[in-house]
């Protein structure tokens, strides 16, 4: 998950960079606005309950970060708030992963490994494969569900540690991870099962989260476009109408091209 450490702080805009009178202890209100413009893109409140305070959205960064967990603002902190974007170009819009990584074929195989209680299995499959049709419906991919051997894109509903590293968090906070394309893990996406995991309810939807997943399992890192699937804050929209925005579209071109009319 490589990827996803060096990514979250890849959309960091200029107009978000730290004041270098940051660097003292003391904290002005302009760096407190710019600490919460910071948080609430990279580490969003994801629910309307969702009181967390600052510093418990600081302590999320930076265990996220494998820093010292304090809940203050301290130099280490700071320095990976003001992190540049890896070299990714001035650009309003998607954001791809350092690398492009991209699948090399366009036939990709999924495998639902373990289910949530939550749903019933065939609403889960269900919103599974709705998520992928949102991408498949604008390029050449296709998706293919298995049941056995391997797969691409495994999808897992789990627990607090679950064996990659990247222990999910229990109710709230953290709602899934997926990895960017390649070998292993890549491409793999995984839910937190600590969720309430709903098809209608606006608190988490599975499929709204799954479309967002499957676009880091694709290559797309986050958009700065409001409107877009891949912008890191969750905002609800009824499944039965979502339309993928003109940036989601467009990013997942620029890696897979269009889709050819006769497919
Ligand atoms: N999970 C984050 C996310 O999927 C994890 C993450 C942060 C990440 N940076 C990443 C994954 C870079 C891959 C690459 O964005 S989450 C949203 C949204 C989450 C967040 O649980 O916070 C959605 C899951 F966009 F609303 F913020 C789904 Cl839709
Ligand atoms: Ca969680
Ligand atoms: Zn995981
Ligand atoms: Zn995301």
């Amino acid at each position: 998950m490589q990827y996803l450490l060096l990514c979250a702080a890849i959309l960091l805009p200029e107009s978000l960079a730290f004041p270098a009178q940051l660097k003292t202890e003391s904290s002005s209100d302009a760096d407190f606005e710019n600490v919460k413009a910071y948080l609430d893109k990279f580490f969003p409140l994801l629910t309307k309950t969702d009181s967390r305070s600052l510093e418990e959205r600081i302590k999320e960064m930076q265990s996220f970060f494998h820093l010292t967990v304090t809940g203050k603002l301290n130099a280490e902190t700071e320095d990976i708030m003001k992190q540049p974007r890896c070299g990714v170009p001035d650009r309003a819009g998607y954001n791809t992963f350092p690398g492009n990584p991209r699948w090399k074929k366009t036939r990709l195989t999924y495998k639902i490994v373990r289910y949530t209680l939550d749903l019933p299995r065939k609403k889960v499959d269900d919103a599974i494969r709705r998520a992928f049709m949102v991408w498949s419906d604008v390029t050449p991919l296709q998706f293919q569900r298995v049941s056995r051997g391997h797969a691409d894109i495994e999808i897992l509903f789990a627990r607090r540690e679950h064996g990659d590293g990247y222990p999910f968090d229990g109710r709230g906070n953290t709602l899934a991870h997926a990895f960017a394309p390649g070998e292993g893990l890549g491409g793999d996406a995984h839910f937190d099962d600590d969720e309430r995991w709903s098809e209608y309810n606006r608190e988490v939807n599975l499929f709204l989260v799954a479309a967002h997943e499957f676009g880091h399992s694709l290559g797309l890192a986050h958009s700065n476009v409001r409107e877009a699937l891949m912008y890191p804050m969750y905002s609800y929209v009824n499944p039965a109408t979502f339309r993928l925005s003109d940036d989601d579209r467009r990013g997942i071109q620029r890696l897979y091209g269009r889709k050819s009319s006769n497919s």
